[in-house]
């Protein structure tokens, strides 16, 4: 099929009856034998900050998606390339609108992201789909899994969709997804939905990034509550019946009005704002526009509030103390002579040789003196 020799002849644009001095040699172009409709790899060249923030800025989706490569990296080098763009990128966030979305599994959140999306874009918005689910070594990013619910919004240009980073510990994702959203909004993206899967601690995580905090549930689950605990939907602006559709329908106004009477009962997520349950269906977009004219009075009220400035304000803070926390926690626990220490101190409150409160005030004193002061 091809021959890998150096064939010595003029290319084609050489001038006629040209010397010697055209001849060239011509390498016959090598096909991947693995993968024959590959393209040829060409290595991507190295982007300067600059160049990171003008492609982010022009909204270039290729380069967001390797800003964002670059902030999920663990690499000491690339955190700091990434946290000089993040500063660079900063005074241009902030003007999206930031939902959460979350709820119990296979109650559609994925295929409401596609038809809510498509109606934003049909709008004139540009959504942003960010996942945040640490435990999904296995799946890899659920969302990357569900793109095929989200076909006809993955491949819409106005739509951005990122897979959850790689598992790590919450921490760790918690500070990508920040940030991966900070440059979404750069990029123009003005909807940041952010997608959780699980029950818990990402919930709380996800509420803590957000404006707007949206829980999809579905009826016929048997419990009324679905598992869902009382303080997840504590922290939910509405909640959102799917599958309101066919014979489902009646089911669904019923877990509506359960949901609502149990919500009379419980704290809302917003002061002043009170969370009410709507009914939906993603596959027939039912309703659809109905809870996009809710998140739009939730915004309108918490910003005529001051609530909507101070809640991002507060987010931030509580953002810097707990990155700060876990400095701190790392560079205690991470160091050799404390892992050293922190073991016999174990094995002498094993043996009944100290107490545990004389046992941290002696490690917190070997810290400060053999690791602070050295
Ligand atoms: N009848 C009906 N089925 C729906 C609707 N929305 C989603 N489904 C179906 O419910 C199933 C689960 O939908 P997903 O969108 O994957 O649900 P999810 O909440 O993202 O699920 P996980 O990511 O696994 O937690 C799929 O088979 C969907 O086709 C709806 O509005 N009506
Ligand atoms: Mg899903």
């Amino acid at each position: 099929m091809q021959s890998n020799e150096i064939k010595n002849s003029k290319p084609e644009w050489t001038p006629q009856n040209a010397g010697e001095e055209f001849t060239s040699s011509v390498m016959p172009g090598k096909i991947n034998s693995e993968n024959p409709s590959s393209k040829p790899v060409i290595k991507a060249k190295n982007l300067s900050i600059q160049d990171y923030k003008n492609g982010v800025l022009a909204g270039d989706k290729t380069i967001l998606a390797r800003a964002i490569t670059l902030i999920e990296s663990n690499s000491t080098k690339h955190l700091d390339i990434a946290q000089e763009l993040i500063k660079e990128i900063l005074p241009y966030t902030g003007k999206s609108i930031r939902i959460g979305i979350t709820g119990v599994p296979g109650a559609g959140k994925s295929t409401f992201i596609e038809t809510f999306g498509l109606y934003l874009i049909d709008n004139n918005y540009r959504p942003a789909v960010l996942a945040i689910d640490p435990s999904s070594t296995v799946s890899k990013g659920s969302i990357l899994g569900d793109k095929t619910r989200m076909e006809q919004l993955s491949r819409n240009d106005q739509a951005f969709i990122r897979p959850s980073p790689s598992a790590g510990n919450l921490g760790g994702v918690t500070r990508k997804t920040r940030e991966t959203m900070l440059l979404c909004e750069a990029a123009g993206y003005d909807v940041i939905l952010i997608e959780t899967v699980g029950v818990g601690q990402n919930e709380v995580t996800v509420r803590s990034m957000v404006d707007f905090f949206l829980l999809i549930l579905i009826s016929g689950a048997g419990d009324e509550l679905q598992g869902i605990k009382k303080g997840v939907i504590e922290l939910a602006d509405a909640i959102l019946v799917n599958k309101a559709d066919g014979d489902n329908i009646i089911h669904a106004e019923t877990a509506k009005a359960q949901y609502n009477n149990a919500l009379h009962y419980l704290s809302n997520a917003t002061p002043g704002w009170t969370t009410k349950a709507y009914t939906c269906s993603a596959v027939e977009n039912k309703g659809i526009d109905n809870i996009w004219s809710v998140i739009n009075d939730f915004v309108e009220y918490t910003k005529s509030k001051e609530i909507f400035t101070d809640r991002r304000i507060h987010q931030t803070r509580q953002w810097f103390e707990s990155m700060l926390n876990n400095e701190i926690l790392n560079s205690f626990y991470r160091n050799p002579y404390i892992k050293e220490k922190l073991f016999q101190i174990t094995e002498d409150i094993k043996f009944n040789e100290i107490t545990a409160v004389s046992a941290v005030k002696k490690m917190i004193d070997l810290y400060k003196s053999e690791v602070l002061h050295k």
